[in-house]
Protein backbone atom coordinates (compact mmCIF):
# COMPACT_ATOMS: atom_id res chain seq x y z
CA UNK A 1 0.00 0.00 0.00
CA UNK A 2 1.15 3.28 -0.83
CA UNK A 3 -0.12 6.46 0.79
CA UNK A 4 -2.29 7.22 -2.32
CA UNK A 5 -4.00 4.54 -0.58
CA UNK A 6 -5.79 6.77 1.81
CA UNK A 7 -6.83 9.30 -0.04
CA UNK A 8 -10.62 8.72 -0.60
CA UNK A 9 -11.72 7.33 -4.12
CA UNK A 10 -13.29 10.68 -5.19
CA UNK A 11 -13.58 14.12 -4.14
CA UNK A 12 -15.78 17.69 -4.94
CA UNK A 13 -15.12 20.86 -4.54
CA UNK A 14 -17.88 24.09 -4.69
CA UNK A 15 -15.66 26.20 -5.80
CA UNK A 16 -17.45 29.22 -7.26
CA UNK A 17 -18.93 30.43 -3.98
CA UNK A 18 -17.82 33.99 -5.25
CA UNK A 19 -19.24 33.33 -8.80
CA UNK A 20 -22.40 31.85 -7.14
CA UNK A 21 -23.03 35.54 -5.68
CA UNK A 22 -21.54 37.23 -8.55
CA UNK A 23 -24.20 35.86 -11.02
CA UNK A 24 -26.64 36.07 -8.54
CA UNK A 25 -26.16 39.63 -8.79
CA UNK A 26 -26.15 39.87 -12.49
CA UNK A 27 -29.40 37.63 -12.49
CA UNK A 28 -31.34 39.54 -10.05
CA UNK A 29 -29.95 42.90 -11.15
CA UNK A 30 -32.69 42.65 -14.47
CA UNK A 31 -35.36 40.95 -12.28
CA UNK A 32 -35.41 43.54 -9.87
CA UNK A 33 -35.70 46.30 -12.73
CA UNK A 34 -38.77 44.06 -14.16
CA UNK A 35 -39.59 42.81 -10.53
CA UNK A 36 -43.33 44.38 -11.31
CA UNK A 37 -43.93 42.02 -14.53
CA UNK A 38 -41.99 38.76 -14.13
CA UNK A 39 -41.87 36.73 -10.75
CA UNK A 40 -38.71 35.62 -9.28
CA UNK A 41 -37.80 32.30 -11.78
CA UNK A 42 -37.46 29.58 -8.91
CA UNK A 43 -34.78 27.02 -10.49
CA UNK A 44 -31.38 26.79 -10.96
CA UNK A 45 -28.89 25.22 -12.77
CA UNK A 46 -25.18 23.22 -12.19
CA UNK A 47 -22.39 22.52 -13.94
CA UNK A 48 -19.61 19.75 -13.45
CA UNK A 49 -16.17 19.18 -14.36
CA UNK A 50 -15.78 15.57 -14.35
CA UNK A 51 -11.76 14.19 -14.57
CA UNK A 52 -9.52 11.23 -14.03
CA UNK A 53 -7.28 11.63 -11.08
CA UNK A 54 -4.87 12.74 -13.64
CA UNK A 55 -7.47 15.98 -14.27
CA UNK A 56 -8.01 14.50 -17.80
CA UNK A 57 -11.52 15.53 -18.72
CA UNK A 58 -13.92 12.69 -19.65
CA UNK A 59 -16.30 12.05 -21.64
CA UNK A 60 -19.24 9.77 -21.44
CA UNK A 61 -19.47 10.87 -18.01
CA UNK A 62 -23.41 10.79 -16.71
CA UNK A 63 -24.03 13.75 -13.78
CA UNK A 64 -27.80 13.28 -11.99
CA UNK A 65 -29.00 14.57 -8.95
CA UNK A 66 -31.78 13.34 -7.37
CA UNK A 67 -34.31 15.05 -4.95
CA UNK A 68 -33.29 13.46 -1.59
CA UNK A 69 -37.28 14.07 -0.27
CA UNK A 70 -39.99 13.77 -2.50
CA UNK A 71 -40.40 13.31 -6.20
CA UNK A 72 -38.87 15.37 -9.12
CA UNK A 73 -42.44 16.72 -10.62
CA UNK A 74 -40.89 17.02 -14.33
CA UNK A 75 -40.00 13.91 -16.39
CA UNK A 76 -36.96 13.70 -19.28
CA UNK A 77 -37.90 12.56 -22.69
CA UNK A 78 -39.62 8.90 -22.39
CA UNK A 79 -38.12 7.87 -25.78
CA UNK A 80 -34.60 7.60 -27.38
CA UNK A 81 -32.66 5.64 -29.80
CA UNK A 82 -29.57 4.08 -29.81
CA UNK A 83 -28.35 2.92 -33.37
CA UNK A 84 -25.78 0.47 -35.51
CA UNK A 85 -23.71 2.54 -37.20
CA UNK A 86 -20.44 0.88 -38.75
CA UNK A 87 -21.09 -2.08 -36.49
CA UNK A 88 -20.80 0.21 -33.45
CA UNK A 89 -23.43 1.02 -31.16
CA UNK A 90 -23.94 4.47 -31.39
CA UNK A 91 -23.83 6.51 -28.49
CA UNK A 92 -21.44 4.80 -26.43
CA UNK A 93 -23.15 5.79 -23.15
CA UNK A 94 -26.49 7.04 -22.85
CA UNK A 95 -28.75 8.17 -19.75
CA UNK A 96 -32.09 7.43 -19.61
CA UNK A 97 -34.79 8.12 -16.83
CA UNK A 98 -36.35 4.97 -15.57
CA UNK A 99 -39.55 3.97 -17.65
CA UNK A 100 -37.52 5.19 -21.04
CA UNK A 101 -38.51 3.47 -24.31
CA UNK A 102 -35.33 3.04 -26.13
CA UNK A 103 -35.38 1.81 -30.24
CA UNK A 104 -32.52 0.25 -31.35
CA UNK A 105 -32.63 1.30 -35.23
CA UNK A 106 -30.00 -1.13 -37.22
CA UNK A 107 -28.44 1.50 -39.78
CA UNK A 108 -25.96 -1.09 -41.54
CA UNK A 109 -26.56 -3.35 -44.18
CA UNK A 110 -25.75 -6.52 -42.30
CA UNK A 111 -28.13 -7.84 -39.69
CA UNK A 112 -27.14 -7.30 -36.12
CA UNK A 113 -28.51 -9.12 -32.61
CA UNK A 114 -28.60 -6.76 -29.64
CA UNK A 115 -28.53 -8.41 -26.23
CA UNK A 116 -27.81 -7.60 -22.94
CA UNK A 117 -27.31 -9.73 -19.60
CA UNK A 118 -27.36 -6.78 -16.91
CA UNK A 119 -29.43 -7.24 -13.95
CA UNK A 120 -31.27 -3.81 -14.80
CA UNK A 121 -32.05 -4.93 -17.89
CA UNK A 122 -31.97 -8.05 -19.64
CA UNK A 123 -33.20 -8.29 -23.21
CA UNK A 124 -32.70 -9.75 -26.76
CA UNK A 125 -33.28 -8.60 -30.42
CA UNK A 126 -32.64 -11.77 -32.45
CA UNK A 127 -30.89 -11.16 -35.74
CA UNK A 128 -32.01 -8.34 -36.95
CA UNK A 129 -32.07 -5.32 -39.94
CA UNK A 130 -34.21 -2.33 -39.82
CA UNK A 131 -35.91 -1.28 -36.45
CA UNK A 132 -37.13 -4.08 -34.55
CA UNK A 133 -41.11 -3.02 -34.03
CA UNK A 134 -41.24 -3.01 -30.31
CA UNK A 135 -38.73 -0.54 -28.22
CA UNK A 136 -37.03 -1.87 -25.15
CA UNK A 137 -38.49 -0.30 -21.73
CA UNK A 138 -35.92 0.53 -19.19
CA UNK A 139 -37.73 0.32 -16.44
CA UNK A 140 -35.13 -0.34 -13.29
CA UNK A 141 -32.14 1.91 -12.44
CA UNK A 142 -28.64 0.94 -13.04
CA UNK A 143 -26.26 0.44 -15.83
CA UNK A 144 -27.17 -1.55 -18.39
CA UNK A 145 -24.42 -2.89 -20.70
CA UNK A 146 -25.54 -3.79 -24.58
CA UNK A 147 -23.53 -5.86 -26.91
CA UNK A 148 -23.92 -7.67 -30.12
CA UNK A 149 -23.72 -11.50 -30.43
CA UNK A 150 -22.48 -11.01 -34.13
CA UNK A 151 -19.96 -8.29 -33.27
CA UNK A 152 -18.17 -8.80 -30.27
CA UNK A 153 -16.01 -5.34 -30.45
CA UNK A 154 -19.69 -3.80 -30.34
CA UNK A 155 -20.61 -2.40 -26.58
CA UNK A 156 -22.94 0.46 -25.63
CA UNK A 157 -24.36 1.40 -22.02
CA UNK A 158 -27.52 2.36 -21.32
CA UNK A 159 -27.39 3.98 -18.07
CA UNK A 160 -30.90 4.44 -15.95
CA UNK A 161 -31.11 6.71 -13.50
CA UNK A 162 -34.47 7.39 -11.79
CA UNK A 163 -34.44 11.46 -11.64
CA UNK A 164 -35.20 13.38 -14.99
CA UNK A 165 -32.14 15.49 -13.81
CA UNK A 166 -29.05 13.85 -15.46
CA UNK A 167 -26.53 14.97 -18.10
CA UNK A 168 -23.53 13.31 -20.14
CA UNK A 169 -20.09 14.72 -19.93
CA UNK A 170 -18.06 16.18 -23.16
CA UNK A 171 -14.59 17.31 -22.51
CA UNK A 172 -15.11 17.05 -19.14
CA UNK A 173 -17.73 19.08 -18.79
CA UNK A 174 -22.11 18.32 -18.01
CA UNK A 175 -24.75 20.83 -17.30
CA UNK A 176 -28.16 20.27 -15.56
CA UNK A 177 -30.70 23.04 -16.10
CA UNK A 178 -34.25 23.67 -14.33
CA UNK A 179 -33.96 22.17 -11.00
CA UNK A 180 -35.84 23.04 -8.59
CA UNK A 181 -35.17 24.53 -5.40
CA UNK A 182 -34.06 21.64 -3.12
CA UNK A 183 -31.30 19.59 -1.29
CA UNK A 184 -29.93 16.94 -3.65
CA UNK A 185 -27.81 14.01 -3.75
CA UNK A 186 -25.34 14.42 -6.72
CA UNK A 187 -24.09 11.28 -8.33
CA UNK A 188 -21.37 10.72 -10.98
CA UNK A 189 -20.87 7.49 -13.18
CA UNK A 190 -18.54 6.70 -15.74
CA UNK A 191 -18.42 2.87 -17.73
CA UNK A 192 -14.74 2.57 -16.84
CA UNK A 193 -15.43 3.79 -12.67
CA UNK A 194 -13.65 1.80 -10.40
CA UNK A 195 -15.93 1.16 -7.30
CA UNK A 196 -19.04 2.50 -5.82
CA UNK A 197 -20.54 5.26 -7.85
CA UNK A 198 -19.41 8.50 -5.47
CA UNK A 199 -21.88 11.01 -3.83
CA UNK A 200 -22.10 13.94 -2.75
CA UNK A 201 -25.48 16.09 -0.96
CA UNK A 202 -26.12 19.23 -2.13
CA UNK A 203 -28.31 22.56 -1.82
CA UNK A 204 -29.39 24.31 -4.33
CA UNK A 205 -30.86 27.93 -3.57
CA UNK A 206 -33.37 30.13 -5.86
CA UNK A 207 -31.36 31.18 -8.67
CA UNK A 208 -28.22 29.64 -7.92
CA UNK A 209 -25.50 28.30 -9.94
CA UNK A 210 -22.66 25.86 -8.58
CA UNK A 211 -20.42 24.72 -10.13
CA UNK A 212 -18.37 21.25 -8.67
CA UNK A 213 -15.86 19.70 -9.66
CA UNK A 214 -15.30 15.58 -9.18
CA UNK A 215 -12.15 13.61 -10.15
CA UNK A 216 -13.01 9.85 -10.65
CA UNK A 217 -11.09 7.17 -10.49
CA UNK A 218 -11.32 4.96 -13.48
CA UNK A 219 -9.71 1.92 -15.35
CA UNK A 220 -8.15 2.83 -18.79
CA UNK A 221 -10.62 1.94 -21.81
CA UNK A 222 -10.16 -1.22 -23.50
CA UNK A 223 -8.18 -0.59 -25.98
CA UNK A 224 -9.60 -2.96 -28.83
CA UNK A 225 -12.92 -1.55 -30.18
CA UNK A 226 -13.05 -2.63 -33.89
CA UNK A 227 -12.99 -5.75 -35.28
CA UNK A 228 -9.97 -8.04 -36.35
CA UNK A 229 -9.71 -8.13 -39.81
CA UNK A 230 -11.03 -11.91 -39.53
CA UNK A 231 -14.27 -10.96 -37.86
CA UNK A 232 -15.14 -9.03 -41.05
CA UNK A 233 -16.59 -12.62 -42.23
CA UNK A 234 -19.22 -12.98 -39.36
CA UNK A 235 -21.38 -10.71 -41.50
CU1 LIG B 1 -23.56 -6.57 -34.69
Amino acid sequence: MDDHAIIPLYHFRLSHYFWRIVKRALVLLPIAAFAICAPLANAASIATTVTDKANVPLDDAVVYVTPVSGTPSSKAARNAQLDQVNKEFVPYVMAVQTGTSVNFPNKDNIRHHVYSFSPAKTFELRLYSGTPSSPVIFDKPGPVVVGCNIHDWMVAYVYVVDTPYFAKTAKGSARIDSLPDAEYELRVWHPQLRGAVPMQRIRIGPGGAAHYTIALDIQPKPAVRKAAPSAESYK
